[in-house]
């Protein structure tokens, strides 16, 4: 058995039940194949075993009170999978599916993800399976505060920074704030996604959807076109997917549809984003609502068949595993000709191979999404400062790194003999920055 198989065998082995962490480790796997033959001495210092194993993993029991007085318990996660490059770096995610094995794919995407966006972060994910939805501003910050009670001592500006992801956004990180700063008696930049007010950045909320955008326009400069005209669907409607119709709207594109867990909305008109950022982030309701303000527009139940709604370019923002084969099949069929993962591993296997296959432009989460994660960069960067920068400079910056991004995992993929593969590209171009620290470090 060669040496990638056998490490990936072990890690099936050692983290039974979790197929998400399969998934992320074996596609990653199957990229760096071409990276060991030209470097035995990676599999000699053990590289693939010990970037699969976390350094450290934090699991703990989060028990909060309802507005009844009821008292519930949910359980908290914190994955610091990575440190070869800077301090541990990654979201908290708050949502029902929230296990070990989802945190674990996320954190070990996240260490490629950080490496590719030239900062100096590690990779690290957490969250809980607290279910924010339907629950009160209060209940909401007690549980936040809770969460906060014990991740309080594994956090740092220097040793761990966490930011939002589902169900964790500038509410969310406020209340944890508050909470950290009250226990440790500090003000620094121990989370991201911070309120502008205490040192947050500008651009951060934007940063994910309008990175995903400025990489998508990358992979159409290469088969010379742009977003300009362009009919662009787009799934979720959360933080991710208001950001990416935004931009991509700026670009002359016309986003017709988008979802949430229950079903998605079509309007031919091209969908109205005031009243998307009124239903979501503002009154945190459905989105079929949106029909209701909007006479053109249809809503149809299961948010899946999103993918049925011909466009050329796909933006899916929404959670993994949300675009099958057959949806990858149907979009190909409609004319899509450039899919940019704004969510992390969107795509299943079989989807990103159908679509390599067909030659549509295809950015995977770890390098179309990394606008996120870049912007939490430069906002812990002001905060070491104690500066703020402009919201002109900071986007210039996001749009900078997205183009270095596109052009890594381009030039990696084609250094490799698969041109156009920015699936291999991003994951060797992400891989061997953190290998050269890795190697240069010894074994710890
Ligand atoms: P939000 O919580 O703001 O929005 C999530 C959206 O996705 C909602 O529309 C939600 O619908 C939908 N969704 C969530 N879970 C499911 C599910 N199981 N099935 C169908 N739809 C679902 O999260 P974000 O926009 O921040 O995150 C979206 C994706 O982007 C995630 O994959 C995240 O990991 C990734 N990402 C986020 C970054 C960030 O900076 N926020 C950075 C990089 C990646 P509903 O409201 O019905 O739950
Ligand atoms: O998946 C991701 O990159 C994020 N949720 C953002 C992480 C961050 O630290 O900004």
């Amino acid at each position: 058995m060669d040496y990638v198989k056998s490490v990936f065998e072990q890690v099936k082995k050692r983290n039974a039940n979790e197929p998400e962490f399969h998934q992320a480790v074996e596609e990653v796997f199957e990229s760096l194949r071409p990276v060991f033959q030209k470097h035995p001495e990676f599999e000699h210092a053990g590289l693939l075993e010990r970037i699969v194993e976390p350094e450290r993993q934090i699991l703990f029991r989060v028990p909060w009170t309802d507005d009844r007085g009821k008292v519930h318990v949910n359980r908290g996660f914190r994955i610091q999978f990575n440190s070869a490059i800077g301090p541990y770096k990654g979201g908290l995610r708050f949502h029902p599916s929230v296990y070990i094995g989802i945190i674990k794919f996320l954190g070990f995407e996240q260490i490629f993800k950080n490496s590719l966006t030239g900062l100096m972060m590690g990779g690290a994910k957490g969250g809980s399976d607290f279910d924010p939805k339907g629950k009160s501003d209060g209940e909401i910050m007690r549980f936040c505060q809770a969460f906060m009670g014990e991740l309080y001592r594994h956090i740092g500006a220097d040793t761990d920074v966490p930011a939002g992801d589902i169900g964790v956004g500038g509410r969310e990180v406020g209340y944890m704030y508050g909470q950290w700063k009250k226990l440790t008696t500090l003000f620094n930049g121990v989370l991201t996604g911070k309120g502008l007010d205490f040192g947050g950045s500008l651009v951060r909320t934007e940063a994910t959807g309008y990175g995903c955008v400025y990489f998508t326009e990358e992979m159409l400069k290469d088969r010379k076109t742009s977003m300009e005209g362009k009919t662009v669907v787009i799934s979720g409607s959360g933080n991710v997917a208001i950001y990416a119709h935004q931009k991509a709207t700026q670009l002359g594109g016309k986003v017709v549809a988008m979802s949430d867990s229950n079903g998605f909305i079509y309007d031919k008109n091209g969908i109205n984003l005031e009243t998307v950022k009124q239903l979501k982030e503002v009154e945190r309701k459905r989105i079929k609502e949106y029909v209701g303000k909007h006479s053109g527009a249809q809503y149809t139940e299961g948010c899946a068949k999103i993918w049925t709604v011909p466009c050329e370019v796909a933006l899916p923002c929404a959670t993994q595993n949300e675009l099958d084969e057959e949806s990858a099949g149907v979009l190909i069929k409609n004319g899509c000709i450039a899919v940019a993962e704004g969510a992390n591993m969107p795509s299943t296997p079989e989807a990103v191979k159908l679509f390599l296959k067909n030659k549509v432009s295809f950015g995977p989460g770890k390098a179309a999404n990394a606008g996120g994660v870049a912007t939490s960069g430069l906002e812990m960067a002001q905060d070491s400062q104690r500066l703020n920068w402009s919201f002109e400079e900071t986007d210039k910056k996001l749009h900078s790194i997205m183009v270095n991004i596109h052009k890594s995992a381009k030039e990696a993929a084609e250094e490799y003999g698969t041109p156009g593969n920015l699936v291999n590209g991003a994951n060797i171009a992400g891989f061997m920055k953190v290998a050269r620290a890795m190697m240069a470090q010894g074994v710890v």
